[in-house]
């Protein structure tokens, strides 16, 4: 159903067409073809009939099929309008056995941040949590979120927002928190079962509408802009994707875009603070401080930046 949708679009993005024609060419009938055109002008597609038939003149802003119209990565969109949690909502879908699915939707009335911190998430960002099931050992499982940041801020400096990363999970702009990222996951020691990467992104949100002790910004803030919440989606993923088939190259650039390396930083750690100049990442995400006592590598916690001595 949804691929015979799928080709529908991909038939009009072709030029107009008539019904019989697509009917002929797609090997439906002409009733069916009337259904999936009505159905993509339900989901905002605007087609218009012409005397040739039918003609695509615009593409929506954001959805689903619009996100999968073009997309170059193998992934299932599970779009919605409004849900309490995509990580929720994925993790539910792994349980079912899903696998390469993206939950987006364009408002959570319950976004989660780790440690089951609020996520404000209004209505205008790109809300999103890809669930994946990579062939790899739980204690791996932090590289993907490496790999979110990296694909988000690809995309950020593409749109022309000159976003770095913070470790571990943020995407920022001049230290304004621009992106969280929380990965969750599940299987035994020696293999994930799934992983769900949740990223939030304030793309088209008034900052002030979002909790101020982050300091947080939005793409459209940075642009002055609004930004093409499709097509940075599809960036998005098209760059998660690459990074994910190619672990190896997660790391080089990451350390490419970070802003930690480098900086004076506390890190608050279950054991306590570690504070010191950032020096390097580790595989798969642990991060390297140089202290008054020597090297240590830190694993989790929430870092700040300090001003440098
Ligand atoms: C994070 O947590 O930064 C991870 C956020 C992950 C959100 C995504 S959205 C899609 C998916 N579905 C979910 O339910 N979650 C994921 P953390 O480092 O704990 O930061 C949380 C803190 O950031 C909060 O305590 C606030 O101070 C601040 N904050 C909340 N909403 C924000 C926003 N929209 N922008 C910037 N900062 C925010």
């Amino acid at each position: 159903m949804q691929e015979t949708r799928h080709r529908v679009l991909d038939a009009l993005a072709a030029g107009p067409a008539s019904g019989p024609a697509l009917a002929d060419e797609l090997d439906i009938s002409r009733a069916a073809v009337w259904k999936h055109v009505e159905a993509l002008r339900e989901e905002g597609f605007e087609i218009e009939s012409v005397d040739d038939g039918y003609e695509l003149t615009r593409v929506p802003e954001f959805g689903g099929t619009a996100v999968e119209y073009g997309l170059d990565a193998p992934f299932e969109i599970d779009s919605h309008d409004s849900i309490p949690s995509t990580n929720a909502r994925a993790r539910d879908l792994a349980a079912d056995g899903a696998e390469d699915v993206v939950v987006l939707a364009d408002e959570q009335t319950g976004g989660r941040g780790r440690l089951d911190r609020e996520w404000t998430s209004p209505s205008g960002g790109i809300w999103l949590s890809v669930l994946c099931r990579p062939d790899v050992p739980m204690a791996h499982a932090p590289v993907f979120t490496l790999a979110a940041a990296v694909a988000v801020t690809r995309a950020a400096r593409e749109a022309g927002v000159d976003a770095r990363i913070k470790w571990p999970n943020d995407v920022v702009v001049d230290g304004r928190k621009l992106v969280g990222i929380l990965t969750e996951m599940e299987g035994e020691a020696d293999r994930v079962s799934w992983v769900v990467v949740g990223m939030g992104i304030n793309a088209n949100v008034d900052p002030d509408s979002l909790p101020t002790d982050a300091d947080p910004t939005s793409l459209r803030h940075e642009r002055g802009d609004p930004i093409d919440r499709r097509v940075f989606t599809q960036r998005v993923l098209e760059a998660f994707h690459d990074l994910r088939s190619d672990i190896d190259s997660v790391l080089p650039a990451w350390r490419e875009h970070a802003t930690t390396l480098g900086q004076r930083v506390r890190v608050e750690t279950a054991d306590g603070p570690v504070e010191g100049e950032a020096v390097d990442i580790r595989f798969p995400g642990a991060l390297v401080v140089d202290t008054d006592d020597g090297e240590v590598t830190v694993t989790a916690g929430d870092c700040d930046h300090l001003r440098p001595v």
